[in-house]
């Protein structure tokens, strides 16, 4: 099976290393060295399939190295953590997500913008209002706060970015296949029966524990999707708080 790699990405002390090991363990580490790079793996099953994921808990990013391009290139989804208490790391994650889109050369990414630490309220700097105006300012990447703390929202998170990724693979191999039906009508005039036949296993990808907010009307799936028994569109505006 398939290694589905996602990269978990942010300022130092935001609480990547918690997220993911709250995530991966089940256990909240309250110290944990904030230069440990690792990479854990993890079976679950979502939607009654099993994934095998891979989770890279990057550490330093206050340079680019050569390191970062490498293991950007190799991630297939991006959490993009910052900390409610902690402007500046809010801020860095602009940068990073244009790194994401420059090396991955698309600008369909799957991302998930991730406000840790959303149980401690007294000392919070950033309104979960700014978090979605971040998000919408991205293209309405799905939005969460997290506590790795309470383990809030820490499996939604990862599963999201999963989740994205299932329905960008299903959505090349349909364009593919259409590609290919056309090709078949040009070439020898018969239609292709299986061009645009919608994945039974789109139904299913339903992210259970979201809230949508701010959804326009105007909101379109994607061009040339055919209808499918989906009933999360991947444009809507995710966001899941406390
Ligand atoms: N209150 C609270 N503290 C957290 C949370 N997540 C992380 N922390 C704290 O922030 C520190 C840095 O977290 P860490 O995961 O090492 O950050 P990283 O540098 O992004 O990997 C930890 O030692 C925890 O004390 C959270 O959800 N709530
Ligand atoms: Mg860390």
């Amino acid at each position: 099976m398939r290694d589905y790699k996602l990269v978990v990405l942010g300022a130092g002390g935001v609480g990547k290393s918690c997220l993911t090991v709250q995530f991966v363990q089940g256990v909240y580490l309250d110290t944990y060295d904030p230069t440990i790079e690792d990479s854990y793996r993890k079976t679950m099953e979502i939607d009654n399939k099993v994934f095998d994921l891979e989770i890279l808990d990057t550490a330093g990013v206050a340079q680019f190295t050569a390191m970062r391009e490498l293991y950007i290139k190799s991630g297939m989804g991006f959490l993009l953590v910052y900390s409610v208490t902690d402007r500046q790391s809010l801020e860095e994650l602009i940068e990073l997500r244009e790194q994401v889109l420059r090396i991955k050369d698309s600008t369909r990414v799957p991302m998930v913008l991730v406000g840790n630490k959303a149980d401690l309220q007294d000392e919070r700097v950033i309104s979960v209002e700014e978090g979605i105006e971040m998000s919408s300012n991205w293209g309405k990447v799905p939005f969460y706060e997290t506590s790795a703390l309470l383990r809030s929202n820490v499996d939604e998170v990862f599963v999201d970015a999963v989740r994205q990724i299932i329905r960008n693979e299903i959505e090349a191999q349909n364009s593919s296949t259409a590609a290919l039906g056309h090709m078949s009508r040009k070439n020898t005039g018969l239609g292709a029966a299986s061009a645009n036949a919608a994945d039974p296993s789109a139904a299913q990808d339903t992210p259970k524990k979201q809230v949508t907010l701010n959804r326009p009307a105007t909101a379109k799936q994607a061009p040339g999707k055919p209808s499918t028994k989906r009933k999360t569109k991947k444009t809507k505006t995710s966001c899941v708080i406390l």
